[in-house]
């Protein structure tokens, strides 16, 4: 199987494929392609496959193209024959689902803050805007903090795995937000994820940036 991933290894929404295709042992079937998808340039090339200019997209070996990440992982999800599966069914379905969307949500903000504070011309920047999107990232965080109990109450699925991931780009981005402050039980939970090989092998790293 070969499978065409427009990736990066600065994209949030990347790694959370990448994390997936790793878990369900999909990692080898995948060419990577570095694609840089600036929000501010929609990318030509990229929008042959994909209209909306983003990444990650995946491109199956029967010519169908898949995204966003949510899609991408339901799929990669789907190819798995045996062992737990990301997207969970019966009573744990929607928890799962909620947690992604949460996770997907504090990355959503997260790109968002830095749109606003490094890529808009510097006239244009709204303090206010950026404060609003301080305020929903520590709510999410004091949220989670809270919410630790439930992650800990079913097995591995793709709402902690967008969790996690959210939180390491935090980690990436956003050091100086500092989430661990006063969230001791977030803190230990995210530990403890990072220690998964899936986690390990998928970092981010700022690389040098394709041209086009
Ligand atoms: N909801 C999408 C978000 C994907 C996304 O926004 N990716 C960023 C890279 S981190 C991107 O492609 N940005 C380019 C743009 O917004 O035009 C997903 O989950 O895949």
């Amino acid at each position: 199987m070969v499978l065409v991933l427009h990736w990066s290894p600065r994209s949030p929404y990347v790694r959370k494929v990448m994390v997936a295709l790793h878990e369900c042992g999909l990692a080898h079937a995948v060419q990577l392609v570095r694609t840089h998808a600036d929000p501010m340039i929609p990318h030509k090339g990229l929008m042959q496959v994909n209209p909306l200019s983003k990444i990650p997209t995946l491109e199956l070996e029967d010519g169908r193209v898949l995204f966003d990440s949510h899609v991408i992982c339901r799929w990669i999800d789907g190819q798995g024959t045996a062992g737990p599966r990301l997207f969970p069914a019966g009573a744990s379905a929607l928890d799962a689902e909620r947690d992604e969307a949460l996770g997907g949500g504090l990355l959503d903000v997260a790109l968002s803050w830095l749109v606003e504070a490094r890529l808009r011309p510097l006239e244009q920047r709204s303090a206010a805007l950026i404060e609003t999107y301080r305020t929903k990232l520590h709510s999410v965080a004091d949220w989670l903090e809270r919410h630790v109990p439930v992650l800990h109450g079913r097995p591995f699925d793709i709402g902690h795995l967008t969790i996690g991931v959210a939180l390491c780009y935090l980690d990436f981005r956003f050091e100086a937000e500092d989430w661990r402050k006063n969230r001791p039980r977030l803190a230990g939970w995210h530990r403890d994820f990072c220690m998964r090989p899936s986690v390990r092998a998928t970092a981010f790293h700022d690389d040098a940036r394709p041209s086009a």
